[in-house]
């Protein structure tokens, strides 16, 4: 199914009267403010999340995985999902894939595919996590750790290989997300482990072409649960520092342990010009990829405090790549990322409206209260209207979500891929 614009004029016309009113109230507010409404209503389109190709299908957890109906089976129907959300939200204009999952067969058609969508592709990523059909070594002891050289030059040459894959896609960057580490004390030597790390991302990183960037990922656990190698941001940052100017830390919301203050790591990182990368989700937890803002809206909102204000004030950081990364065990799949795009959204938006001025006078007086109460005064402005304006503007829907529901996307997507396919990935 293909979403056209006489379906977003459908799914427009009853609430257009109301939108207007209600953004024009919103919009009288903020420009007695001082707020410059069409400047962030451009930011606000301008924001385009990538989507990974692994979360269009159901995800699972180790207990079972309970299928989505009407599932994207192939590479192309993943693009086409990622169409539909583009069409209805216009703020999910790339796709992130995944090697070995999801390697083209086709390059210019997948290409011409995601074209005709406005879709580009973004970061590709490798899998040195899980063994390979007909693979001559194993990753269960790790991979660009491994004690054995020839399972560190498999994992570095496959990271070559997805280079190359992302290379005739027109992607711009690699991500290297590594399981590796170990579950018992005494298992590993912590120094040869991430030697070894070193040495193999450095390696990858001198086949990078020279336009090219690599963000390294950390995590501080899990599928390993005593030591990860690359466990966290200042590891990955000295990784990247190792490596050379190509390569960033790569910020995963739900790679913290819990209540890890992640917009002072953002801080930092643009500070010193190595935030890469962005993979946005929710946690309760642990990296229980949970729908973006379901669970913390304002720790999203602080950590994009921290985001916009390096994005104005940080030229040394480049403009990171943001995606998400989420799993969807129990709701449909494209409904969990409408709802994820739209919280990215909002809180980007309330971002915009802090005070930057405002907030440093106050804090060169030490006016502890009123530094919280710019912060609260923007988190509490409902910025819904600006959003709807924006996806008007850019061709969206008012409203993504009921307009998904009302144009019956997922049946009419049961009745062209039937109730049993299922998506490649995890
Ligand atoms: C690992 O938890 C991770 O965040 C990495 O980005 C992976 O590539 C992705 O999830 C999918 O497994
Ligand atoms: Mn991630």
């Amino acid at each position: 199914m293909r979403i056209d614009n006489n379906h977003v004029e459908e799914i427009n016309r009853s609430g257009i009267k109301e939108h207007a009113s209600r953004f024009d109230f919103l919009a009288g507010i903020l420009q007695k403010g001082g707020h410059d409404v069409n400047s962030i209503l451009k930011k606000v389109s301008d924001f385009q999340v990538a989507i990974p190709s692994w979360a269009l299908g159901a995800g699972g957890t180790r207990f079972g995985r309970f299928g989505y109906k009407g599932e994207p089976a192939t590479l192309s129907q993943k693009i086409d999902d990622v169409g539909l959300l583009h069409k209805l939200t216009q703020s999910a204009g790339a796709i992130s894939i995944h090697i070995p999952w999801d390697i083209p067969t086709d390059y210019s058609s997948i290409k011409e595919l995601a074209n005709s969508h406005g879709l580009v592709f973004d970061a590709v990523n490798s899998n040195t996590f899980q063994d390979q059909v007909n693979a001559t070594e194993t990753y269960k002891y790790g991979s660009l750790s491994n004690v054995e050289k020839a399972v560190r030059d498999q994992a570095i040459e496959h990271n070559k290989e997805v280079i190359q894959i992302g290379e005739k896609l027109g992607s711009k960057s690699l991500t290297v997300w590594l399981a590796d580490g170990s579950n018992f004390p005494g298992q590993t030597n912590f120094q040869k482990a991430l030697q070894h790390t070193q040495d193999s991302l450095i390696s990858i990183y001198k086949s990078l072409p020279d336009d090219w960037k690599l963000f390294i990922e950390y995590k501080p656990y899990e599928p390993n649960f005593y030591s990860t190698v690359i466990q966290d941001w200042g590891t990955s940052l000295m990784l990247a520092n190792e490596c050379g100017e190509k390569a960033y830390t790569l910020v995963d919301l739900g790679h913290h342990l819990p209540n890890t203050n992640i917009e002072q790591i953002v801080a930092t990182l643009m500070l010193k010009g190595k935030l890469g990368g962005f993979h946005f989700n929710d946690s309760k937890y642990g990296d229980d990829d949970l729908t973006v803002g379901s669970i913390k809206p304002y720790s999203l909102f602080l950590i994009f405090n921290a985001l916009v204000y390096g994005i104005e004030n940080n030229p040394q950081n480049p403009y990171p790549a943001w995606m998400i990364d989420a799993s969807h065990n129990i709701k449909d799949p494209l409904e969990d990322l409408i709802q994820s795009l739209e919280a990215i959204q909002e809180a980007h938006a309330k971002a915009l409206l802090v005070d930057q001025n405002l907030l440093e006078e106050a804090q060169l007086s030490h006016d502890v209260v009123k530094s919280q109460e710019i912060l609260q005064d923007a988190f509490r402005t409902d910025v819904r209207p600006l959003l709807k304006e924006a996806r008007l503007m850019a061709g969206g829907a008012l409203n993504p979500l009921h307009g998904y529901r009302q144009l019956k996307v997922r049946n009419e997507l049961i009745k062209e891929r039937g109730i049993d396919s299922v998506a490649s990935g995890l």
